[in-house]
């Protein structure tokens, strides 16, 4: 019951006042705090008791929700909006009282001896630290409808932002472990700030690529929350025009990262742990880890408690410009002033000009990169005292000149790098400036954007974003001696870049100078027109001359060196215009076709592109004369003879077995990749075809799981699949494995069959669109007809994902299921999907995949947990059991699928199935949980043995399906 004091509050509301039955006592609190700041417009529409009850019980939710992640709560924060906003309209400079001058930092030069010393230093410190991305940003600007992080950094390996820096922080703790002083080992904490915008599909994107290879236990999300908007300069809150009962909401920036890092208690735990520094960084900038070792070093040479990385920034650039502030009582700071607050502050302070370019054609203020080291002790000191605010600022967009009106709602905002804006003047803040080839390459702007940036100035595009990696790669090693040849130009996106050779490396080859400079000897060259990828620690390259492409894909402890001529057709580079929405987002944004994506854009230069696809004997042939031409005298060279049968099962002579832990030296073309696997044999050769678009016209079948990290590759199979028709095949359709999207729409279809209990059949295949994200996922949809409803057909749609969790093993995850509705497609709004949730597996179907079927598993101990399929209900559920044994068949890794093969019709031969002990016996077949142990033959006679897990996470239309032949 409301006091009385309260009665006057809420009876100056009346439309709330008669609501105020439905409310519990802490939503009354929170509706007097409304009204005591200024909120009772929010109630002005609330229509009496009884109507819309529910909705205005989800708004008190979400009132509760701003009050609480906001340190002081809903009344704090209007009251700062109320403040900031009179500031902004009286045009009150926020640096009132400070005048602007250059700072002194660091300022490294990239191979020096400095630098080297740096870096080595760095790698010291490495395991002492933690590392915090923040992606809570949805880059608007960029206008790009994934995730950032989930973006290639670069199309030749297709390798995204996020498993780049996972896989930067592995090499840094491998190295940074092997030289620990106590010989101790440690894992660096990675944290990521999500916000409601990424959270999901960030997490989906760690769990379906198994963490690339980082321990879950590492990784650590911290997910913003929004704040509340403001309508008008007495901080209205504004409401969603599309629903009086919500608020609308912004992202408040990435500032919450201290916040949030305090109230996560992790800063102690570090402490306790023994850490000494906290690494902070942003999404998408792909050259990043090129200046962390060094950035580190100074850091811990100059004992810095803040260090901001900072590269020379050109006038106008939108990145903020490290300014040191003097205050007319003598106080200073260096410290980040904004790019949109740079220009008004110099101009307000003795530089007329305001922001522009000095002689050395950069501005003189060193552009933030907003990637920040910062010393734990001290900073664990500073948030127990502010709780990990920050100072925060608002940036409305008036109507007009008047200041009273904003074209749309704003909120307060607030930075990470204004975290040194309450240190006191003891602290110890410095700032590194490294060259912008090496350190600074972000993905931001659109196409459109970028092509109008001020000639002369970094695009901040993902053209430009691509080709500075590929700049700093052969920058890198023509440091380190190898004679690059001179890029050239070229328009992509309307945006003109250089275009240098395409080099790209895994982070474990070289992650500072000093290693790169030992694994590079002799006299190297490389032309222009070369595309360069390694994979593996212990690739060396000498007296290597490269004129074509080379992909080296090595297993760790192997040693390979890299010699001689290799010279071949090479990948030519395609641009792509952004309009072109053929072309998947993430591609056409960058203007240029990537070798291994879908809709192909590395075309090779070669007569094989004829019009009319060779048979598979000629095919073979075709191959053989793309064999590389060897020239080496070691002794240790090892390459496949011309002669052989690389790959394709008709030829006669097998292949020796290869010892990858020998020295191999000699070069791999592009046409063949080592096989991962450690023994080879004729069925499981020592090379592998490589993914079908690079080769348009062949009729290849690649099994996917063999090219897990280089993901990239994987997509290019559906492409393959989408053009299937138009490729010649020596055998009939129906023999051959169906395409992975078909498999992947069954599979949704069988799902929907278990949980609704129904017999949809699969007709044909309508439509599918397939996408990459360092998984590709499909949406299927597909004809289908009920012989329960008189063969009435129906259109049903899956949203299915490819993922390769445990070696050798095909996931198939799907998140949605269902019959098209037919007449209202409205019906279908909101019924979003959700990220298949692992965490809710049942822990007997979690893991690795369970080996092949004991002897005694029908008679032995634990006969309850297995039982034998009848042949009635084999026959009674083939078709789902073809449809496991089919996609197991795509994961082998042999000769035998690499080329289309006849091997259907399948005959089941015995089915064991497996599950907890408490489910009865007849129905293990139909639990959700449960793994099958199918053997079978192909048309060919040869015998599988194949083992599929399918789990459920428990919520509608979800359902995983592993299985692998063994
Ligand atoms: N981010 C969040 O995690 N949460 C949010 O609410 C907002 C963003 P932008 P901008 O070095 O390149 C910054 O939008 O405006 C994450 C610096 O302020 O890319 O370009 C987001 O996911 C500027 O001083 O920032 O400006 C992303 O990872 C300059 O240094 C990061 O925050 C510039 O970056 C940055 O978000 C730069």
């Amino acid at each position: 019951m409301a006091s009385t004091v309260d009665s006057n509050i809420f009876s100056s509301v009346p439309a709330l006042q008669s609501n105020l039955g439905i409310l519990s006592p802490d939503q009354i609190e929170l509706a007097k705090i409304l009204l005591e700041n200024g909120q009772s417009h929010l109630f002005q529409q609330w229509p009496q008791l009884g109507v819309d009850d529910k909705q205005k019980l989800d708004f008190f939710d979400q009132i509760a929700r701003l009050n609480s992640s906001y340190p002081g709560g809903l009344a704090a924060y209007i009251k700062t909006a109320k403040e900031l906003l009179a500031d902004s309209k009286l045009g009150k400079n926020p640096y009132d009282g400070f005048s602007p001058s250059v700072p002194s930092g660091e300022n490294l030069t990239f191979g020096n001896e400095n630098f080297i010393e740096m870096e080595k230093r760095g790698v010291v410190e490495a395991r002492n630290a933690a590392f915090v991305l923040v992606a809570g940003g949805l880059g608007e600007r960029l206008g790009y409808n994934g995730i950032k992080v989930a973006l290639p950094r670069e199309t030749t390996t297709g390798t995204c932002f996020l498993q780049h820096y996972i896989e930067s922080i592995l090499a840094l703790q491998e190295a940074s472990n092997k030289i620990a002083s106590d010989g101790s080992q440690r894992d660096i904490p990675f944290i990521i700030m999500t916000s409601d915008d990424t959270h999901s599909r960030t997490l989906e994107l760690l769990e379906s690529n198994s963490y690339f290879g980082m321990k879950p236990t590492q990784v650590h999300l911290l997910k913003q929350e929004k704040v509340a908007c403001l309508d008008d300069n007495d901080a209205r809150l504004a409401l969603d025009p599309h629903n009086k009962y919500s608020i609308q909401t912004k992202p408040h920036g990435h500032g919450d990262v201290h916040s949030l890092l305090y109230s996560s208690g992790l800063l102690h735990k570090w402490l306790d742990a023994g850490l000494k520094w906290v690494l902070f960084f942003q999404d998408t900038n792909g050259l990043l880890f090129n200046a962390i070792p060094a950035s580190l070093g100074v850091s811990a040479t100059k004992q810095y408690h803040v260090n901001s990385l900072a590269v020379p920034r050109k006038a106008k650039e939108a990145i903020g410009g490290i300014t040191k502030l003097t205050h007319v009582d003598g106080r200073s700071m260096v410290i980040n002033v904004e790019y949109n607050q740079l220009d008004p502050l110099l101009r307000a302070s003795g530089f007329p000009d305001g922001d522009v370019n000095c002689e050395t054609g950069f501005s003189p203020f060193p552009g933030n990169i907003n990637q920040l080291i910062l010393e734990l002790g001290p900073y664990k000191d500073e948030l127990q005292k502010t709780g990990g605010a920050i100072k925060e600022f608002v940036n409305p967009k008036y109507k007009d000149s008047t200041k009273t009106a904003f074209k749309s709602s704003t909120r307060l905002e607030c930075m990470m790098q204004d975290y040194p804006k309450t240190l006191p003047p003891t602290a110890r803040v410095g700032f590194t400036v490294m060259d912008i080839w090496l350190a600074y390459a972000p993905v931001k702007n659109n196409p459109e954007d970028a092509a109008k940036v001020p000639k002369g100035n970094p695009y901040h595009s993902a053209t430009s974003g691509e080709m500075a990696i590929y700049r700093a790669n052969s920058l890198i090693l023509q440091k380190a001696g190898v004679k690059m040849e001179e890029p050239v130009k070229q328009v992509l996106n309307g945006q003109e870049v250089e275009v240098w050779s395409r080099i790209t490396w895994k982070p474990k080859w070289g992650m500072i100078f000093s290693d790169i400079k030992k694994k590079v000897s002799g006299n190297c060259e490389v032309s222009q027109r070369s595309t360069m990828a390694i994979k593996g620690r212990n690739v060396f390259i000498e007296d290597l001359s490269l004129d074509g492409a080379l992909i080296v894909d090595s297993i760790d402890d192997a040693e390979v060196k890299l010699g001689g001529l290799i010279k071949n057709n090479g990948w030519t580079m395609e641009s792509v215009d952004y309009k072109d929405t053929s072309v998947p987002e993430e591609i056409r944004i960058r203007g240029l076709k990537g070798p291994k994506v879908p809709n192909v854009m590395w075309k090779r230069e070669s007569s094989e592109e004829a019009s009319s696809p060779p048979q598979s004997h000629e095919y073979l042939e075709a191959q053989r004369s793309l064999l590389p031409s060897v020239q080496s005298s070691s002794p240790h060279m090892f390459l496949p003879p011309a002669s052989a049968p690389v790959f394709l099962p008709s030829a006669s002579a097998p292949i020796e077995p290869l010892n990858l832990s020998q020295v191999l030296t000699g070069v791999r073309e592009l046409d063949l990749v080592p096989n991962r696997n450690s023994s080879h044999s004729y069925e499981n050769p020592m090379f592998l075809p490589p993914p079908p678009m690079f080769l348009p016209h062949a009729p290849l079948l690649y099994p996917l799981s063999s090219l897990n990290s280089w993901s990239r590759a994987e997509s290019g199979r559906a492409q393959q699949f989408r053009s299937r028709e138009s490729i010649f095949y020596p055998y009939k359709e129906e023999q051959i494995l169906s395409s992975e999207e078909e498999l992947f729409g069954k599979v949704g279809l069988h799902c929907y069959n278990l949980q609704q209990g129904t017999n949809l059949q699969f007709v044909s295949l309508q439509e599918f669109h397939s996408w990459f994200s360092s998984i590709i996922s499909y949406a299927v949809t597909l004809e289908a007809v009920d012989p329960m409803r008189r063969n009435s057909s129906c259109l049903f749609e899956t949203l299915a994902r490819h993922a390769i969790e445990n070696k050798d093993c095909l996931s198939a995850i799907v998140t949605k299921c269902r019959i098209k509705p037919q007449n209202n497609p409205d019906s279908e709004k909101g019924r979003g999907h959700n990220p298949f949730n692992k965490a809710l597996v049942d822990d007997f179907f979690k893991g690795e995949m369970p080996n092949w079927l004991p002897n005694d598993a029908l008679t032995g101990n634990n006969k309850m947990q297995y039982y034998e399929m009848k042949d009635s209900e084999v026959e009674e559920d083939k078709e789902w059991l073809h449809l496991y044994a089919e996609l197991a068949l795509l994961t082998l890794q042999g000769s035998e699928f690499k080329t289309i093969q006849p091997v259907k019709p399948l005959e089941l031969r015995k089915i064991v199935v497996s599950t907890k002990e408490d489910v009865e016996s007849k129905k293990k077949v139909k639990a959700a949980n449960a793994i099958f142990y199918i053997s079978f033959k192909n048309c060919c006679g040869r015998d599988y043995n194949v083992i599929a897990r399918r789990t459920t996470d428990g919520i509608p239309e979800h359902f995983s399906l592993e299985v692998k032949c063994c």
